[in-house]
This record gives C-alpha cells, sequence and structure tokens, in this order.
C-alpha cells in the first residue's frame, strides 16, 4: 500500500507525472512492494481524455502483458499487420507481419492504455496527486507549487519533453543531442471509420499525408502543413479536400469523412539525453528523449524505459545496490538511438521537397527512389519491418 501523502513523510521514489512513463513505472515499483507517488500537474480527467499516440509494439504488449497491465489491450486492441504506401507512381502494400521478425503493432488508444494504467495502479494501491505541479527537483526532493516539498530516495522524471526533471538535468551539465526535422503536421482526430484496413502513408507533391486507425469509429489523419500554420487556418472542408487530393481518392476511392474532433499542430522535433539521469534522480519517456511521431515510437520508448528503470529502482532499493542505474543508461541508450535512427529515415521517406527548383526535384527523386526499392527488396522489406515493428 501507498503511503499516506503527509509533509515530512519519505517515499521510496517519487514519480513526476501520470503519462505512459510514469504510469507503467508506479505500476512495476508497486508489485515488487515498492511504496511511491505520483505527482501530475494536470486533473484526472485531462489526464484519461488525451488522445496522442496509438501503435503498440510487440515489446510494449509484451512488458504490459506480463506486468498483468494489458487485459483492455488484449480485450479491444487491434492487430494491425500491413502498412500502405501511396504515391505518383501507385500503391502499394507491405504485409510486414510476414517479413523481418514476423511482429505486429496492436492499436489501442493511448489515453485508453492510461486509463488501464491508472485503474490499475490505484487497485494496486498506489498514491497519487492530480492538479500537482512540480515546480523544481532536485535530487530525492521535489518542490510543489503551492504546496510542501515531497521526498523521495529516488526521483524518477516522468514528466513529458517540458517537465521540471529533464530542466534539472540540464541545469547539472546533462548535453541533449537535438535534431529539428523542419517538419510539421497538423494532426486531426475525426469522428469516422478508417477508410484503409491499413496505416497509410501517401507522398505528395502538396506534402505527405497519413492515415492511422485508432478505433473502428476514430481515425487519426496527418496533413504535412507549413511551419506555424494555425489549426484554426484548417477548416474541415479545407482538411477533407486536402486529405482527397494527397491520398488521391479520385484513383483509389474516397476517404469515409466525418467531423473534426481535435486537430493540433506538431513540429517534428527529436532530442536524446546524453545520460537520463544521475544519483537519486533518473527520467524516462519523452523527458529521456523526445522523438519525432513519424515511427510512432514514442510511447513505446516510454515503456520500453520505464520498465528497465523499475528494474534497476526496485534492485537499488530492495537490495541496495545502484549499479543497475548505472546501466540503465547504456542498457538503454542504443534501443533509443536504433529508434531515432528508424524515425528519421522515415521521416526522409515520407517528406519531399515542396518546391519546384533543382534540388527540389533531385530530393523527390532520392524520396521515389527510396520508395522503389522498399517496394522492390525483401531485404529492404525485412529492415523495414524489423524496425518498424522492434524496440
Ligand atoms: P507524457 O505522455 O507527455 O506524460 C507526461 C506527464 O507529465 C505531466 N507533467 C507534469 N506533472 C507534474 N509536474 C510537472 N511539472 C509536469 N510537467 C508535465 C504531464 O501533464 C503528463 O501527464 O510523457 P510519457 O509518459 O513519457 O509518454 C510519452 C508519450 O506520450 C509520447 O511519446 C507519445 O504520445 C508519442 N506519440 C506516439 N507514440 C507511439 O509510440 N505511437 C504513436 O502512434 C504515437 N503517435 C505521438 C503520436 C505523439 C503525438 N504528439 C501529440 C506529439 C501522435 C501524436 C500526434
Amino acid at each position: 500500500m501507498g503511503k499516506r501523502f503527509d509533509p515530512g513523510v519519505q517515499f521510496g521514489v517519487v514519480i513526476v507525472g501520470a503519462g505512459p512513463a510514469g504510469l507503467v513505472l508506479g505500476n512495476l515499483l508497486l508489485e515488487q512492494g515498492i511504496d511511491c507517488v505520483i505527482l501530475e500537474r494536470r486533473e484526472r480527467e485531462a489526464v484519461e481524455g488525451r488522445a496522442r499516440a496509438g501503435f503498440l509494439a510487440a515489446h510494449s504488449v509484451r512488458v504490459l502483458t506480463e506486468h498483468g497491465l494489458g487485459a483492455g489491450l488484449a480485450a479491444r486492441g487491434r492487430v494491425h499487420r500491413t502498412c500502405l504506401f501511396r504515391s505518383g507512381r501507385g500503391e502499394f502494400t507491405l504485409d510486414y507481419g510476414q517479413l523481418g521478425r514476423g511482429e505486429v503493432h496492436t492499436v489501442y488508444p493511448q489515453q485508453e492504455l492510461v486509463r488501464d494504467l491508472l485503474a490499475e495502479y490505484l487497485r494496486r494501491g498506489g498514491e497519487i496527486r492530480f492538479g500537482t505541479e512540480v515546480e523544481e527537483v532536485t535530487e530525492g526532493r521535489v518542490r510543489v507549487r503551492g504546496g510542501a516539498d515531497v521526498t523521495g530516495r529516488y526521483v524518477a522524471g516522468c514528466d513529458g519533453h517540458r517537465g521540471a526533471a529533464r530542466a534539472a538535468l540540464a541545469a547539472r551539465g546533462t548535453r541533449t543531442a537535438r535534431w529539428d526535422h523542419g517538419v510539421t503536421w497538423l494532426a486531426v482526430l475525426v469522428q469516422a471509420p478508417p477508410s484503409l484496413s491499413a496505416v497509410g502513408y501517401a507522398l505528395h507533391e502538396r506534402g505527405f499525408a497519413g492515415h492511422m486507425a485508432r478505433t473502428e469509429s476514430v481515425t487519426r489523419y496527418y496533413l504535412q502543413c507549413p511551419r506555424g500554420n494555425d489549426p484554426a487556418d484548417w477548416s474541415e472542408d479545407r482538411i477533407w479536400a486536402e486529405l482527397a487530393t494527397r491520398m488521391r481518392t479520385a484513383e483509389f476511392g474516397p476517404l469515409k469523412e466525418g467531423s473534426v474532433l481535435e486537430k493540433t499542430v506538431v513540429d517534428l522535433r527529436s532530442d536524446v539525453l546524453e545520460r537520463p539521469g544521475t544519483g537519486r534522480l533518473w527520467l524516462a519517456g519523452d523527458a529521456a528523449g523526445l522523438i519525432s511521431p513519424s515511427a510512432a515510437k514514442g510511447a513505446n520508448l516510454a515503456v520500453l524505459q520505464a520498465e528497465r528503470l523499475a528494474r534497476a529502482l526496485i534492485r537499488a532499493l530492495g537490495r541496495d545496490d545502484d549499479g543497475g542505474l548505472t546501466r540503465y543508461a547504456s542498457d538503454c541508450l542504443p534501443r533509443v538511438w536504433r529508434a531515432h535512427e528508424f524515425s528519421h529515415w522515415m521521416s526522409n521517406l515520407l517528406h519531399g521537397p515542396t518546391a519546384g527548383d533543382a534540388e527540389a526535384r533531385y530530393g523527390r527523386a532520392l524520396q521515389y527512389a527510396r520508395l522503389d526499392s522498399l517496394r522492390t527488396s525483401r531485404t529492404h522489406q525485412d529492415f523495414f519491418a524489423e524496425n518498424y515493428t522492434g524496440i
């Protein structure tokens, strides 16, 4: 059972942030009897309602299932094993479930996963404080806006890429490797069934368009747009017209339209902290590194890191041995960089130049050469499948 939230009480682990990383970590710590508290800036409704990711890699599903967190996704998640590419040169489907290691994705909206994780965390007796903003993080102590400090043997920063934990590490000299992909997406959630049985990637001179299933009645679409665009500039009519053009519906058939539930603009940026922690402060998920959504890796890296960090913290608190924490960085970073490399490759594949000069023509020809290689080379397809589903 969690300790009561009284000033002066020292927790085993103070977790900042109730996203996928913080909630997986909290559940795994409770499973081993480690007392912890989660401090979350937002209210419960906002945390449970935030639609973001949807594609869970096989590794994430295994981790969640092994730790008793997979009932919801087993019941309501949908297996996806194909993706489809459209361009001016036609369309092809990759059955990645038959390629590489034969792994598949489970499509399960992030907000449903967060709801499941939170319900299980509370069922296990976990302590959580919503509406509690952490202003400053130091080793073993966090300062809460308008409240008393909270202390723990360890602090786990799972507060996303703009959180206080990352700022604390940066202030201590931890360096960041950073990349701006120079691309912006309008991310749209619509009340309509998926139009394709697969993930759809459309390459077009006007910019990339993407189609991703979420549930039987909700679909996510992406439209590459100029940086600095305001979502308000994109009316429903404009969104559907642009999707129809880029997804070449005149050639391949109409999309199932519906009302727009949500539209946000996402600048595709990536970064990695060169060391995700030190001493009594350790980071997981977007706090430790942000990955552009082009290959749907973010939530999967969050689950991977939370699981590795949980193991290390259980060892540190249970056996007084912090060797696992030292290895946490060297254990995770190579996998994190593999995911970034693939995500960067996907970004180059999906986003060609939109101008019409000689350099643009060269860039577009490279984009088509890449796509052609993926369409025709079994070796390339196996490599794609391994990286697309792996983590
Ligand atoms: P989160 O989910 O951002 O959670 C951090 C939590 O910390 C809280 N917080 C604080 N609490 C207290 N004090 C503070 N000072 C705090 N500062 C922040 C926040 O309120 C929040 O609740 O981070 P986490 O747990 O690391 O999880 C990361 C994932 O959410 C993220 O990587 C994915 O959503 C990325 N992503 C995708 N990943 C996938 O694996 N597959 C996908 O299909 C996929 N699609 C996406 C995505 C991200 C997107 N956006 C919006 C960038 C699609 C989109 C559009």
